[in-house]
């Protein structure tokens, strides 16, 4: 993907309305706009799929996409599928493939309806992806997938998003010692991102449990040169906000450091450490329980969406929290 320049505004609209269609995915089967109240009928009669990995992918699915240089994106979370497919849809990408595809409301319904449905599209990101090379799912190939992709093409970036869980597989363990087998100079770079949202499926990640010293010391002693972005403010949007500028520098960084690697200074290459909430922007709690920010936003925040009033009305208030009739009309189409 080829950026635009950056332009704060544009990507956080862009991020609220692929997090809109991603929730609406998960949940919807009708009434995909909020034209009317949320009803039970609206609801999925079986709520499967993963939440809390998509903020995350979709905050750096745009950062990357708005900046400017000719950047692949290796996803290694693929069970977040509808946040790759909300975005790879809301870029006209997913019409190219797929005529029903249409970036209005017919393409919405197509979208929801379709999602993790016999006939229709995966649970997880699949060949039928557009632009997939790996597919996530099973986790821990993104990273060495990514070496080989490179190799030979010194005019290539792939950027490359790495769970926190998938982190601890030996595979991409041992994938982190390729920086010193392949070199960027001949071939092309890569960029690592660790997505930090400190949970794999019921369970804090190792990487969420050190302090930040411990994670860059290990990033430096495979080889590579650390550089944080951190989502983190207690308000989703400013937390949004502020990693979008984190992300910028941290891009500026990386690539000066690609550049001094293509003279052949022995630098360690750039390894970004994406640090969120997971199932940022989010419901809070539910009955007391932490939702954002914890394992309980791994799948289906609300599971009785269709049968609980109360639940109901929280994802009502979560889909209108994205303020999507700012970003869409029936008339005019997406206004991003
Ligand atoms: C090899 C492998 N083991 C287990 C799983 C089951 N699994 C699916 S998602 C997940 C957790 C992934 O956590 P993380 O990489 O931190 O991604 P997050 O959803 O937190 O972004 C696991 C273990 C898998 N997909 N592949
Ligand atoms: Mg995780």
């Amino acid at each position: 993907m080829k950026g635009s320049g950056y332009q704060k505004e544009k990507i956080l609209r862009k991020i609220r309305a692929a997090n809109y269609l991603t929730v609406a995915q998960l949940f919807l089967k009708d009434n995909f706009l909020l034209e009317k109240p949320l009803e039970f009928d609206d609801i999925k009669p079986r709520l499967l799929g993963h939440w809390g990995t998509c903020p995350g992918i979709t905050l750096a699915y745009n950062c990357l996409k708005s900046y400017d240089e000719d950047i692949e994106f290796v996803v290694g979370p693929g069970h977040g599928f509808p946040a790759l497919q909300a975005n790879l849809f809301l870029d006209g990408e997913l019409e190219k493939v797929d005529e029903n595809a249409t970036r209005d409301k017919n393409g919405i319904a197509y979208l929801c309806k379709k999602f993790s449905w016999p006939g229709g599209f995966p649970s997880h990101a699949s060949p039928i992806t557009p632009g997939v090379i790996c597919e996530g799912g099973e986790l821990g190939y993104a990273l060495a997938t990514s070496y080989g992709f490179m190799l030979g093409h010194p005019e290539k970036t792939v950027a490359v998003l790495i769970g926190d869980g998938e982190f601890e597989t030996a595979t991409a363990l041992a994938s982190m010692n390729l920086n010193k087998l392949f070199s960027g100079q001949k071939n092309g770079n890569v960029l690592p991102i660790l997505h930090l949202n400190g949970y794999k499926i019921s369970a804090p990640t190792i990487a969420g449990r050190k302090s930040e010293r411990e994670l860059s010391e290990l990033l430096r002693g495979f080889g590579f040169s650390p550089i944080f972005v951190k989502a983190t403010n207690e308000d989703a949007e400013l937390a949004l906000e502020y990693a979008i500028d984190d992300f910028e520098n941290a891009l500026k960084t990386s690539y000066e450091i690609f550049t001094k690697i293509k003279k052949g200074e022995t630098v360690n290459p750039p390894f970004i450490i994406m640090k969120t909430d997971k199932g940022l922007t989010g419901p809070e709690e539910l009955n007391g329980t932490k939702i954002r920010g914890n394992f309980k936003s791994h799948q289906i925040p609300l599971l009785n969406a269709k049968t609980d009033e109360k639940e109901l009305k929280i994802l009502e208030n979560w889909l209108k929290s994205y303020r999507m009739n700012e970003l869409f009309n029936a008339e005019k189409g997406f206004l991003l």
